[in-house]
């Protein structure tokens, strides 16, 4: 099946002669190394791995790695700028495996170019236990992986909020930020919607050092392609301002050429390449079987025949290690010149250039400004909603924190998250902080995780809780990867009022707080709200949601305190000085409806206190002394929050009373709604009569 075009053995430096004509882009271009082994040996290194780990794993995709195997190749060997000895040195070419099934050809990719940590032992523990080589991609497992890729789409995505951090950075930094972004993106990943997001972002952005290789096997899962869709995606990725052109993707001066062209870009660049699926299968190439299981004996057997690929499993000739490790050592004077420049810049720059790509944050300005918003409440509380609330705390905080970049899927003036000293980042102008990310929250969602994962921005967004399912997807992943980001989510329940129950957020605090390792936040007041904002910046190693409401609440915390009182994840905010017989739990609008139900209570002579849950997270987190502290022993334990019931019982217990919402909510302004819910202080000093007995 193969060609004779591929089967000739095209030595580097006949690729290089190739495409000699083309101007070689200053700092990034490399001369390609003095090979002695062909490209296809190289990309038959990789597709040997592919096919063997997935054969000795008996599970995982070798499809994909074997037909994008000539493309990395040219890739890794002449346009990467990356030094596997220095896999978080922040001016790398960002490379992002999108279609993740393919973890083989990344792999093999680390293990040839001498990435310390993948071994041949771990290409063998493919897929076990504990190995560096998990069946999709995992940042935080692998060094090299930049991101975690597997839910088609995301790493595309990413990719845009990568290409988007290198823009930003540069504009404040200079040049010691001037890097690409490439990605492999599957037919897969060019289906899903959030792709559409990505793209029209990108494209609006002209985000011009943003790569794209898109895997143009026409297979997927279920057959051909033919069978599900029929996009021309050159003309889709140019329509949203992209430049797109088709290529033989087995022919490696074909591959150079483009990548060579893309290096001049004016524009997010688009390379389809043509591949074949399982390319050297004898009879599962260019078919869905080879996309994910293994190849069996046989077939292996023709592979290795049909590529002319003698060696034994897991054995790579050294000559072919030896070129390819040459290859990993491409980048290392482009590396040790930008060490150079780092050095030379001004200290006080160095300085800040390297806290934020450390992540660390700058601890006393933060401090300061908590500090000036705490006792500007103190000195003049205000009954505000918390998304407003926010807003003055963004005020504080956005200059405190310059790697804070706000954003806002068209909801700027809902959401609250622009401040006034923000500018908006423009494809004429990265240097502002303030991102419109047009009605797309998936592409935000995953393009915040992007500039998380570039290092050296705070990404925080806005849009409505409601919409937290079109982000949902992406923030699981940043839980999993454990990536400070930061959701702004305004119009936080039935609170909004009349917009109804396809804006009003029910059950989404309980479907958000079922993400492992994502903090929900729901603070109850202009205090909290601030105190909120810091726990999440704090947050080093995972994302955050801020839920917080349109309407406007009282301030209740009236003392200055200099703690962050959030940080426990609940507190008693009211109660009397003796023991209670009603414990009130509560959360952000109704945590004043719980201390007005505590006032009618005590004016029955009944003892009841007020417990604000603006985290159940890190109250769940709390030492059990500390919890049981917490919740306390009160007779009756009621939960009140405008939401589901699901979650609560982890404070309340299964016999605690719930005053919530089991159905969809209505159209009307709100107080109507609280009244016809039955959430009000009324409705919760009853229940707990009623708990008493
Ligand atoms: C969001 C999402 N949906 C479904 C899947 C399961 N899945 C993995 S690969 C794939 C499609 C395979 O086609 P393609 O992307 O073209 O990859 P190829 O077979 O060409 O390697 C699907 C449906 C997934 N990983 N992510
Ligand atoms: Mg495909």
């Amino acid at each position: 099946m193969l060609s004779s075009r591929n089967k000739q053995a095209f030595s580097m430096s006949a690729i290089a002669s190739s495409t000699a004509a083309v101007a070689p882009n200053q700092r990034h271009a490399q001369a390609p190394v003095a090979a002695s082994v062909t490209h296809v040996e190289m990309a038959n290194a990789i597709r040997a791995l592919a096919m063997d780990a997935v054969e000795q794993a008996k599970s995982g995709h070798p499809g994909m790695p074997m037909g994008m195997a000539d493309v990395a190749t040219v890739l890794f060997s002449r346009f990467l700028k990356f030094d596997p000895a220095d896999p978080a040195w922040p001016d790398r070419d960002r490379f992002v495996l999108s279609a993740g099934h393919g973890s083989m050809l990344i792999y093999a990719l680390l293990y040839l170019t001498g990435y310390a940590s993948m071994t041949l032992e771990e290409i063998k523990r493919f897929r076990q236990f504990g190995s560096k080589t998990p069946g999709h991609p995992e940042n935080f497992i692998t060094p090299g992986v930049e991101t975690t890729t597997g839910p088609l789409g995301q790493g595309l995505a990413n990719a845009v909020g990568m290409a988007i951090a290198e823009r930003h950075l540069a504009a404040v930094f200079g040049d010691i930020v001037d890097h690409k972004t490439y990605v492999i993106a599957s037919d897969g990943d060019l289906m899903e919607g959030i792709s559409q997001e990505a793209i029209a972002l990108a494209g609006h952005l002209k985000l011009n050092k943003l790569v794209v290789l898109f895997d143009d096997n026409g297979i997927s899962i279920d057959g051909a392609l033919s069978l599900s869709d029929s996009v021309d995606q050159l003309k889709r990725f140019e329509a949203a301002g992209w430049t797109a052109s088709r290529i033989d993707g087995h022919d490696p001066a074909a591959i150079a050429a483009a990548l060579e062209k893309a290096q001049g870009a004016d524009r997010p660049v688009l390379i389809a390449c043509k591949t074949t699926i399982g390319y050297g299968a004898p009879t599962k190439a260019g078919k869905s079987s080879a996309h994910g299981s293994p190849l069996g004996g046989d077939e292996i057997k023709g592979a290795r025949a049909a590529l002319g690929w003698s060696h034994a499993p897991f054995q790579v000739p050294d000559d072919i290690v030896a070129d390819w490790r040459n290859a990993g050592e491409r980048s290392k004077a482009v590396h040790a010149e930008w060490s150079k420049r780092l050095a030379a810049l001004d200290g006080a720059q160095r300085a800040e250039f390297e806290r934020r790509m450390k992540g660390d944050l700058p601890t006393h300005a933060l401090a300061d400004a908590m500090l000036k918003v705490k006792q500007a409440l103190d000195a003049s509380p205000k009954d505000i909603a918390t998304r407003s609330a926010s807003e003055f705390a963004l005020e504080a905080l956005v200059p405190a924190v310059p790697e804070m970049i706000g954003g806002s899927a068209d909801l700027t003036g809902s959401n609250n998250t622009r401040t006034k000293s923000m500018k908006a980042i423009s494809a004429a102008d990265f240097a502002g902080r303030f991102i419109h990310y047009g009605i797309r929250e998936h592409a935000m969602a995953s393009a915040m995780n992007g500039m998380a994962l570039h290092g050296g921005i705070i990404p925080y967004s806005g849009t409505f809780l409601v919409f937290s399912d079109y982000c949902r997807p992406a923030i699981r992943l940043a839980a999993l990867m454990g990536l400070r980001v930061i959701h702004v989510m305004t119009h936080d329940s039935i609170g909004l009022g009349e917009d109804g129950p396809t804006h009003q957020p029910v059950e989404h605090l309980a479907a958000l707080r079922a993400i492992p390792n994502l903090l929900v936040f729901r603070p109850a007041d202009a205090v909290e709200t601030a105190e909120c904002w810091q726990l999440a910046l704090e947050a080093k190693d995972r994302p955050s949601v801020l839920a917080l409401t349109r309407q406007n609440l009282p301030q209740l915390r009236n003392r200055l305190d200099t703690d962050n009182i959030c940080a426990a994840g609940a507190y008693e905010i009211a109660g009397p000085d003796g023991p209670s017989e009603v414990s009130i739990f509560a959360t952000g609008s109704e945590v004043s409806i719980a201390v007005e139900a505590a006032q009618l209570l005590a004016q029955r002579g009944i003892a009841a206190r007020v417990v604000s849950v603006p985290c159940f997270e890190l109250f769940l987190e709390q030492p059990d002394l500390v919890r049981a502290a917490i919740i306390g022993d009160a007779r009756v334990r009621i939960g009140v929050e405008a939401a589901v019931r699901q979650g609560w019982d982890a404070i309340i217990g299964s016999d605690g009373v719930f005053v919530g919402m089991t159905d969809f909510g209505a159209s009307a302004p709100y107080k109507e709604l609280y009244q016809r819910y039955g959430i009000t202080a009324e409705g919760v000093a009853a229940a707990a009569l009623k708990g008493l007995g």
